[in-house]
């Protein structure tokens, strides 16, 4: 059995690293509910698999997945892929997921945030969501690993660590009232630091338009390195996302890190705007108490989203107009691994893409 922890991380001398640092495997979930992916969800799950497939290229993947839906995962993924039976409400393993913190000296253990479908009865994404709430908890079990339950309501895809000390956030999620109302900005600050071994935020005001994460940074900044900052900044400058991510980025310019680094910031072009077409919208199944899914919505379209492999980053194809040029700002970013595009309209459409989906083990030695 793997114990709850009374102490926090930064107590016990642990920290969460970098998305960059080495893995010892990721963890994703198999899309499911018909009320959030269209036809059924087979278009995502064909995706979810590209994904896996790709990821697995360079370290181990697992998927958790439904007892009804296990034969149909276990027969669709490859064999290196571990496929296990852990009940969710949908399949966005960053924001249900543990944080994974290292001691350095071999230990890792988990951090289970408190979890309420963004947004709770005040603008949550669908109720109820008691399943997600234990998937931490059973993944920290499956992976032998010890679990901190954070005093927080957090998804992991609305923080952004450097592994130095650095947190980086949006003000619009984190300090929204549907999330954690009884505590304050520094307390918010607080609960962070011990949790994520860290103790320097960066704040970032809004996250894309018409996220309805509330605003999540990992879909319009993350770290690349140390010092180094990717941010989603569309071209056309009549755009609402244009005014948004340059504040984004004087913000990030007149920051300075955990270690007394100025940040430099990379742009990646946003793809887009991308919009639900009439034939997706008449896929999805409309639920009352769901977000619903409608033709001409706005899609919150991002290369920012991408996941971080051992040896290759996996990233989104969104908009022709513009992935060859990802592929290349990433190939520079990160040298050593290799861009892999992946199809991902499909997980767009519920609502995320690859980072949402993925949730990395960091190696132990780290
Ligand atoms: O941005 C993410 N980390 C997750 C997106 C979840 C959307 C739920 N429909």
């Amino acid at each position: 059995m793997s114990a709850t922890l009374a102490s926090t991380p930064a107590a016990d001398g642990y920290r969460m690293p970098a998305e960059f640092e080495e893995h010892a495997g990721c963890w994703m979930a198999w899309p499911e509910r018909p009320d959030n992916w269209r036809l059924g969800a087979k278009p995502a799950r064909e995706a979810y698999a590209v994904v896996a497939e790709a990821i697995s290229a360079s370290e181990p993947v697992t998927m958790a997945v439904s007892d009804e839906q296990f034969e149909d995962c276990r027969s669709v993924l490859p064999g290196a892929i571990r496929v296990v039976e852990i009940a969710t409400d949908d399949a966005w393993m960053r924001d249900v997921g543990p944080s994974f913190v290292t001691d350095g000296r071999g230990g890792r253990r988990g951090v289970d945030w408190r979890f309420n479908a963004w947004g709770g009865l005040q603008g949550g994404l669908y109720f109820p969501w008691d399943r997600d709430e234990r998937v931490a908890q059973k993944v920290l079990e499956i992976e032998g690993a010890a679990r901190y339950r954070a005093p927080l309501v957090l998804e992991g895809g609305a923080i952004h660590v450097d592994g130095q000390g650095t947190v980086m956030s949006t003000e619009q999620c984190l300090l929204n009232r549907n999330r954690n109302p009884e505590l304050s900005r520094e307390e918010i600050e607080q609960v962070l630091f011990d949790y994520l071994g860290a103790e320097k935020m960066i704040w970032l005001d809004q996250g894309v338009v018409n996220d309805e994460t509330d605003g999540h940074i990992d879909n319009l900044a993350c770290f690349a390195a140390p010092g180094v900052v990717l941010l989603s900044v569309p071209e056309d400058e009549s755009d609402p996302q244009h005014a948004i991510s340059r504040d984004a980025q004087d913000r990030l310019e007149q920051a300075t890190d955990a270690r007394g680094r100025s940040i430099e910031v990379i742009t990646l072009p946003s793809p887009g705007p991308l919009t639900i077409t009439e034939q997706e919208a008449e896929g999805v199944d409309a639920v009352q108490g769901t977000q619903p899914r409608r033709a001409g919505d706005r899609l919150a379209a991002s290369y920012v989203n991408f996941y971080i492999a051992n040896r290759s980053i996996v990233f989104p194809l969104l908009d022709a107009r513009y992935d060859q040029r990802a592929a290349e700002i990433l190939r520079a970013c990160f040298p050593g691994r290799e861009p892999i595009g992946v199809p991902a309209r499909e997980i767009l459409l519920g609502g995320g893409n690859i980072h949402c989906i993925t949730q990395q083990v960091p190696g132990a030695a780290g």
